[in-house]
């Protein structure tokens, strides 16, 4: 029998979740309509008589719809209420034995918290995982490992590595707002979760049914930030050609630029953003995030001033911009400095999509730590990753993450996961004044707002307008340093917008 896991409720009879409702009425609900695809009985406190009950009561509502049961631990409980199956969790009884009990057409999942627990539950036979807890959760207190779309991506990688065939569902913190991102990011290039396995999301709801078909509506869509579709490759020539015709759509289209930044750069980031043809607004203030969002623009979330309760404004924006699938930026400065701020970049990545991660090679290499993976034998805080290193690092975070990963330097290494770049642009001026990483981000950012086939290209555009800038600013006669440097600087930004906007496109060429 081929089973749909695509939303798969596992009941909580607590009064905490619960409430006062009635359990059956929920799975009912929950059934009903494009609902719940798989129940699991999940009950630590019943007897075993009231469980057996229970079991048959639920029972009857999922044969009505076609639905299976399965019985959390209790083999005893499945076989005496004639359910279809049993889940088993890595205290409770064995696989094989429960094979041995059930037969070979049960349906037998596995708790799975670890690559060695997904292993050797999918070679033992077992028809699902459940794989979790992605998220921390209020349902279940004993849970071993927080494991993050990082850590789910490995299972998946492991399972496919090999070769291990079993269905898979992702559980501990799945709900409405994460539902899309958890299954986006968590895919790998050849396996993806088969649904989620919920609780409390739809246990709790006042409108069980409501909530199902919600789920099952967001199971089936990607998320609406999942844009990138190109793989095409990227070459030199097709940046060449493609680039200076970015710089004047985006000068045409005026996209607002919203900027949750640190303190030093507010004047200069907004400066910036006008330079290249964007609309800025500089708010920390996430109450009107989901207004901005609304207009098309881009979200910068930049780290650099750490006040008290800035990072639920950040939260809160990022959720903003995700719902709508709006363009986001994240800029992690100083983010391996300072607790508040490592906390800070693991909430953020756990919490939401960022279309862009772009840093330098410390902030970077705090990202990768973030969610998880291990660094490759260099001490923290020192700059000293060869070219090749630096590559390999921003393509495995860009894969991890889904999206575009920049470290900057002198030079910048960019990639989506499968198409990898270098830049030798820029100026020594730029690592002289305040912000020029930060406006950077502002700049790329921009382009992404009116790019959202081909990420990389968005992000390829902004850093060469900027990078080619500087150089240009550079050579002027006026300037004599750093000080005049910056406003020779947003001259150039704005000079290059003027001349693609005409079509004259010759700046482009001194890409490299
Ligand atoms: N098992 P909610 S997490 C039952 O990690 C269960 O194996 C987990 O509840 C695991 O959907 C969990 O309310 C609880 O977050 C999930
Ligand atoms: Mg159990």
């Amino acid at each position: 029998m081929a089973v749909d896991y695509s939303l798969y409720l596992v009941t909580d009879n607590t009064p905490a979740i619960l409430g006062q409702k009635d359990l059956v009425q929920v799975v009912k609900e929950a059934v009903e309509g494009v609902g719940v695809t798989i129940v699991q009985l999940r009950d630590k406190t019943s007897e075993t008589a009231e469980l057996v009950r229970i079991a048959k009561d639920l029972h009857k509502v999922t044969r009505q719809h076609n639905v299976p049961l399965v019985i959390n631990d209790r083999v005893d409980v499945a076989l005496a209420a004639g359910v279809e199956g049993v889940h088993v969790g890595q205290d409770d009884m064995d696989l094989a034995t429960a094979r041995k009990l059930l037969g070979k057409d049960a349906i037998i999942g596995v708790s799975a918290n670890t690559i060695e627990e997904a292993e050797a539950a999918a070679r033992g036979g077992a028809d699902y995982l459940g794989i979790g807890a992605l998220y921390s959760t209020q349902t279940k207190n004993n849970i071993k490992n927080i494991m993050g779309t990082s850590g789910a991506q490995k299972i998946l990688e492991h399972l496919v590595a090999n070769d291990l065939d079993v269905k898979t569902v992702c559980i501990g913190g799945i709900n409405a707002a994460t539902a899309q991102r958890t299954i986006y990011q968590s895919a790998t290039p050849s396996k993806s979760f088969d649904g989620i396995a919920v609780v409390s999301a739809i246990i709790a709801a006042e409108d069980p049914r409501a909530v199902a078909s919600h789920l099952r509506h967001l199971v089936a869509t990607p998320p609406p930030f999942a844009t990138s579709t190109t793989t095409a490759p990227l070459s030199r020539a097709d940046i060449l050609s493609r680039v200076p015709a970015l710089v004047k759509r985006l000068a045409e289209k005026k996209p607002l630029c919203h900027n949750m930044t640190n303190l030093v750069v507010q004047n200069f980031a907004a400066n910036v953003a006008l330079a290249v043809g964007a609309s800025p607004i500089m708010s920390n203030n996430s109450l009107e995030a989901a207004d901005l969002a609304a207009l098309g623009g881009a979200l910068v979330i930049n780290m650099g001033t750490t006040t008290p309760g800035i990072r639920e404004e950040h939260l809160r924006a990022l959720a903003a911009y995700n719902a709508v699938g709006g363009p986001t930026l994240l800029d992690p400065v100083g983010a391996g400095a300072t607790e508040q701020r490592r906390q800070g970049v693991k909430a953020l990545l756990a919490a939401g999509y960022f279309d862009v991660i772009k840093g330098n090679e410390g902030e970077i290499r705090t990202v990768s730590g973030a969610s998880g993976v291990k660094q490759h034998g260099v001490d923290s805080g020192a700059s000293n990753l060869s070219i090749d290193q630096r590559a390999r690092l921003v393509k495995q975070i860009a894969a991890r993450e889904r999206n575009i990963v920049l470290m900057t330097g002198s030079t910048d290494v960019v990639s989506d996961g499968r198409r990898t770049f270098t830049i030798e642009n820029g100026h020594e001026f730029l690592g002289d004044i305040t912000g020029s990483g930060c406006t950077l981000g502002t700049t790329i950012a921009s382009f992404l707002a009116v790019e959202r086939e081909d990420k990389l290209l968005a992000t390829v555009a902004g850093i060469l307008m900027y990078e080619i800038a500087a150089e240009r600013a550079a050579q002027k006669p006026a300037v004599n340093g750093p000080g005049t440097f910056v406003p020779a600087f947003i001259d150039e930004l704005y000079a290059i917008r003027q001349e693609s906007s005409k079509g004259q496109n010759e700046w482009i060429q001194a890409a490299k």
